[in-house]
């Protein structure tokens, strides 16, 4: 068997992707790595970890070269809402970390790696709604701005170099074991918290802001079978739209009351995080993932807000 080696393996994402992969591939076949010490007394890591800034290039060569995985997910990232207040960092992690991934995966021969794009790559110029696979990228958020130079990065290196390099546009991504940080669709995780302790929850969005989720499940399954999909199949490889429903905090805080009628939810939009929500699709078409490698979500929002409560509420 062939190991994997995920970056950001400590995050929302990572650290139940990592859980997934050893599962289908066996615990000692993963190599976690995040910048962070994973705290063990909530986060057992029962594979290989090592600590890695993607940042530092020595370390990621010495790491891979170290490892020799076939395959990487790369998902060490500052998301939206931090990246928006430190520009210069976001710049760096998002575009030099992810260019010494590439430039490792490539010397060292590894063969498929993972990039995830998301809603963000889109900006107030492209269509908002049923947002095409093919269409205007010109967002006005640094988030944004790495993430179209990052789907433009493996396309790149596939056409010059043959590092088979694939990846989707994550819409928000809503689960409940490690808590998302830094993004502008993080409110959608945090109602939740809010109403199974019967406390009211401040959005910072405003009622009708709509834009397009998926269920952690979904996610992971996701990012899995774009690695696996036959590559003759594949006409667009990296960077394909995404999505599993779309809703406003007033329809998820609606959803919620149907099983909290009690649970109160105020408005008070936060400018930056705002501006950032209203660049991009209320609603992504995802015809050409369907299409290409048979992509097709699980989760839709009854069904996601009914387990996310009775975890939480456990
Ligand atoms: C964020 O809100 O920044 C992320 C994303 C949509 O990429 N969840």
């Amino acid at each position: 068997m062939s190991k994997i080696l995920v970056t950001g393996a400590l995050g929302q994402i990572g650290s139940e992707l990592t859980r997934t992969l050893r599962k289908l591939h066996g615990e000692d076949q993963v190599i976690a790595t995040d910048v962070r010490q994973p705290d063990l007394s909530t986060h057992p890591h029962n594979g290989p970890f090592e600590t890695l800034d993607v940042m530092d290039e020595q370390q990621v060569h010495q790491l891979i070269e170290k490892h020799q995985p076939k395959q990487i997910y790369h998902l060490a990232a500052l998301l939206s809402a931090v990246a928006e207040r430190n520009p210069q960092r976001a710049w760096d992690l998002n575009i030099n970390g992810s260019l010494h991934i590439f430039e490792a995966a490539r010397i060292h021969q590894v063969e498929r790696i993972f990039v995830p794009s998301s809603i963000a790559a889109f900006g107030p110029s492209t269509p908002l709604d049923h947002t095409p696979q093919d269409t205007i990228q010109r967002p006005n958020t640094m988030y944004g701005i790495t993430k179209v130079a990052t789907e433009l990065l493996g396309e790149y290196y596939y056409k010059r170099f043959g590092l088979d390099c694939r990846g989707v546009r994550l819409p928000g991504v809503i689960s409940y074991t490690t808590p998302p940080g830094g993004g502008t669709t993080d409110y959608a995780v945090e109602m939740f918290h809010y109403a199974v302790r019967n406390e009211p929850y401040t959005c910072y969005l405003r009622p009708e802001t709509s834009l397009d989720m998926m269920y952690m499940e979904d996610t992971l399954r996701a990012c899995v079978e774009i690695m696996e999909a036959d590559s003759s199949k594949l006409k667009h490889r990296n960077a394909f739209n995404i999505t599993a429903m779309q809703f406003t905090p007033a329809q998820l805080a609606a959803a919620i009351q149907k099983h909290i009628p009690s649970f109160v939810c105020n408005y008070e939009p936060d400018p930056m995080r705002q501006a950032i929500a209203d660049s991009w699709p209320n609603s992504m078409d995802d015809s050409a993932a369907r299409q290409e490698w048979g992509w097709k979500h699980e989760y839709d929002l009854p069904r996601m807000v009914e387990i996310m409560l009775n975890a939480l509420q456990k």
